[in-house]
């Protein structure tokens, strides 16, 4: 520990903390826009957080000067509180201020910052910087007139997957952040996972809003249907202040319901539907020689880079559709059948913690006799947007079941598919059912569990022993990729999920942003993706059924409509191709 003084008084801290960390464990929050998580964002290049430092030579970045054995710290002198407001100012003056129309109002740390400082206006007015809108994927919106240049969707882009898509263009006055040559994310080899939307301080990224589309689907009387991912339920919560991993599910139907939806369904019947497809396609594979190890394909963003980076192991990808495209694609046949409803006149909207799930909607492939799977895909916090436009009190809402007729059923088992590992969890307790003929005790595979980027393990099925391995975030996907590239690869089945910890994590999630959080631990930002995960792992454990083969109207499903896993008619409608 070494002695530093902060406004005077004296602190003992660590050494080799950044002033501001430092700041921060003795009880003083210093304004900053590019240091968003420790040192993941850590530029100084906006200037917020300035300070004076015994020792230094005027003012000093606090998110990156060291404190130093009798280091005094001025945070609220004239001089640095000055400095402070005039970067927030000179920022603000080439800020658009659109605050009303910008969907991060109420998220917006550029907002918060400038109250913390003072700054109530831009003062530097004169030329503003050329400013463009890229909307043209389905996905993410870049608005630069928006954009601070901080820095953090850049590295972030790194270091959740090494691709560095974005990176800043031009000089001086004229910079901007974008894809290389100021392409759009459409014509880049952008994965679409909008990670780089959840830490953007302003609404210079922002995901591509599809309410209206609902709304109009409802006002031209279409019959609507909507599904929720395993991984809404552990976030949405947050959005009306609930503590980071509260499980919403019953709250999220109830609001559902009084929103208008004709029917209200889990995806997990489609994460289900997908274990009894993949896990009998993994077998067949096994048994026939087929491409190994098999690669899970429910996470679009991770096919995406497949396609971009990895061509070559296209064929070791499952050929399974995701579960909620699956879900989609039985709403508009057996369920349209069952109801005796003209599918041309379901509209079927999937709530998803995902940018990358509106692309992968979009996909041409994702259509069965030229319907649509899913017409509408809103991110969790779309869904947060329209529960508050709607008047709806969501915290006091009571819990809610979802709709039980013809696939309200869903298992444990499909309910972990928004963790990292949970894929390959529900999966293996299917595939030792099949390959044993027995259930497995205990039902959970924890060697799988934890948000560890790379997981390996060796199961015992029963009948066999499998090597399996499972990663999350782009950067740790390479690893394993590399190996099978390579012919050294020795595993026979790989989970990978895009965003690192999984869905809980993806980019369509309630925005963690310690600093508009005070009433959340010092350490949200390390724990928050455990939290999500927990509320998960207590949903499952809460459930009767727990593996997808129990499912009683998945049976059913199989009984009446597709045969068996893997037949024709299931691969018509609930397997795919990827483009090399
Ligand atoms: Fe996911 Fe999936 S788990 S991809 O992470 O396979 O987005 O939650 O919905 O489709 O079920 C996301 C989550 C989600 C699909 C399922």
């Amino acid at each position: 520990l070494i002695n530093i003084k902060i406004e005077g008084k004296p602190y003992q801290v660590e050494q080799g903390l950044t002033i501001l960390e430092a700041a921060r464990k003795c009880g003083y929050e210093i304004p900053t826009l590019c240091n968003f998580n420790k040192d993941e964002c850590s530029l100084a290049s906006c200037r917020v957080c300035l300070v004076e430092a015994t020792g230094a030579r005027g003012l000093v970045a606090a998110c990156v000067y060291p404190v130093s054995e009798g280091m005094e710290i001025k945070i609220s002198s004239p001089k640095a509180t000055k400095a402070r407001r005039i970067s927030v100012e000179l920022i603000l003056s080439n800020h658009s201020f659109h605050c009303q129309q910008c969907d991060k109002n109420g998220h917006c740390e550029l907002l918060h910052v400038a109250q913390m400082v003072g700054a109530r206006e831009g003062k530097f007015f004169g030329e503003k910087s050329q400013t463009f809108v890229d909307d043209l994927s389905s996905s993410i919106v870049r608005d630069t007139s928006k954009c601070i240049l901080c820095g953090r969707c850049v590295k972030r882009c790194v270091e959740a997957h090494g691709t560095g898509i974005l990176g800043f263009e031009k000089r001086g006055f004229k910079t901007f952040v974008a894809p290389a040559g100021n392409r759009s994310f459409n014509e880049s080899p952008c994965l679409l996972c909008g990670q780089c939307v959840n830490v953007c301080p302003t609404g210079a990224l922002m995901e591509k809003s599809e309410i209206s589309k609902v709304d109009e689907a409802m006002q031209a009387g279409k019959f609507v249907v909507v599904q929720t991912a395993p991984a809404v339920r552990a976030a949405l919560g947050e959005e009306f202040g609930l503590p980071v991993g509260t499980p919403v599910t019953g709250k999220m139907v109830a609001a559902l319901h009084r929103l208008g939806f004709d029917r209200v369904y889990d995806t997990n019947f489609g994460a289900d539907l997908t274990i009894m497809e993949e896990a009998t396609e993994l077998l067949g594979r096994i048994k026939n020689g087929g491409a190994l190890p098999m690669i899970t394909s429910c996470s679009p963003g991770w096919v995406n880079y497949a396609e971009y980076f990895y061509p070559e192991v296209l064929d070791n990808l499952s050929s399974c559709k995701s579960p909620h495209q699956m879900q989609g694609a039985i709403i508009k046949s057996y369920f349209a059948k069952e109801k005796g409803i003209d599918p041309k006149d379901i509209f079927t909207v999937s709530i998803m913690p995902c940018t990358a799930k509106k692309h992968e909607k979009d996909r041409a492939e994702m259509e069965v006799n030229g319907l649509r799977d899913v017409d509408c895909v809103l991110t969790t916090r779309e869904l947060a947007r329209l529960i508050k436009r709607s008047g709806i009190n969501f915290t006091k809402l009571p819990d809610e079941e979802y709709d039980q007729d013809i696939m309200g059923d869903y298992t444990g088992a499909g309910v972990i598919f928004g963790v990292t590992g949970g894929v390959m969890e529900a999966a293996l307790r299917t595939a030792y059912k099949v390959l044993s003929g027995k259930e497995r005790e205990p039902i959970e595979f924890t060697e799988v569990r934890g948000l560890e980027g790379i997981k390996e393990a060796e199961i015992d099925l029963g009948a066999a022993k499998i090597k399996v391995a499972v990663a999350s975030g782009m950067k740790n996907a390479k690893v394993l990729l590399d190996q099978i590239k390579a012919g050294t690869s020795p595993y026979t089945f790989i989970e990978i999920m895009c965003c690192p910890g999984g869905c809980i994590n993806g980019g369509g999630q309630p925005f963690v942003k310690p600093m508009l959080m005070p009433n959340e631990d010092d350490d949200i930002y390390e724990t928050y993706r455990a939290k999500r995960a927990q509320a998960l792992y207590s949903e499952d454990e809460r459930q009767v059924l727990r593996q997808s083969h129990n499912n009683p109207q998945i049976k059913e499903l199989y009984e009446k409509f597709l045969g068996e896993p893997n037949s024709h008619v299931a691969h018509e409608l609930l397997h795919t191709h990827y483009n090399k």
